[in-house]
């Protein structure tokens, strides 16, 4: 049976929440992304877009499998050794970023620059989900899935404001 699209997004947003995760921060990353493009942008419009992001069913299905696989991974729930890559985010492992990439996609080439620099720099919300410091939380998808986030809302916002240079788009 196919999941009814409104069901989908009440559970992703109640895991997001769950997860310490709230759109606010998500559009935090989205303004600092956008504000050196668009004089006019607030935190509504980053607020708005990052909801519209998270309305894409491909983006719930991301959001829903990545947090599972931290979760089950906190509870020490997987089979080795993918318990052990996920629960110390091995470096070579990878498949976190191909997941959030779903997310990316959906709104084309700027995404993935976004993306990209965000998985980089880490910066706020990103780095706070990236420190291992807590041993007993796995975000090891989290991160990726909140950077893609913000990647994508900020490529939607680019494509809507027709003040952009053609480049951006
Ligand atoms: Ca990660």
């Amino acid at each position: 049976m196919v999941q009814s699209s409104s069901k989908l997004h009440k559970v992703a947003l109640e895991r997001l929440k769950e997860r310490g995760v709230s759109l606010e921060e998500i559009a935090e990353l989205v303004y600092d992304l956008q504000k050196p493009y668009i004089a006019d942008i607030s935190m509504e419009i980053c607020i708005e877009n990052v909801r519209s992001v998270i309305k894409k069913r491909e983006v719930q299905n991301t959001i829903l499998t990545g947090i599972e696989l931290d979760v089950l991974c906190e509870q020490g729930k997987l089979s080795s050794p993918l318990q052990e890559i996920i629960q110390e985010d091995e470096g070579l492992y990878g498949i976190d970023e191909i997941l959030a990439l779903s997310i990316v996609n959906v709104y084309g080439s700027i995404g993935f620059t976004n993306y990209g620099f965000l998985d980089k720099t880490k910066p706020k919300l990103i780095s706070k989900l990236d420190d291992h410091q807590n041993k007993d939380q796995t975000h090891t998808f989290l991160d990726d899935i909140v950077g893609a986030i913000a990647a994508a809302a900020a490529s939607r916002l680019a494509h809507d404001d027709p003040g952009i240079s053609d480049i951006m788009k």
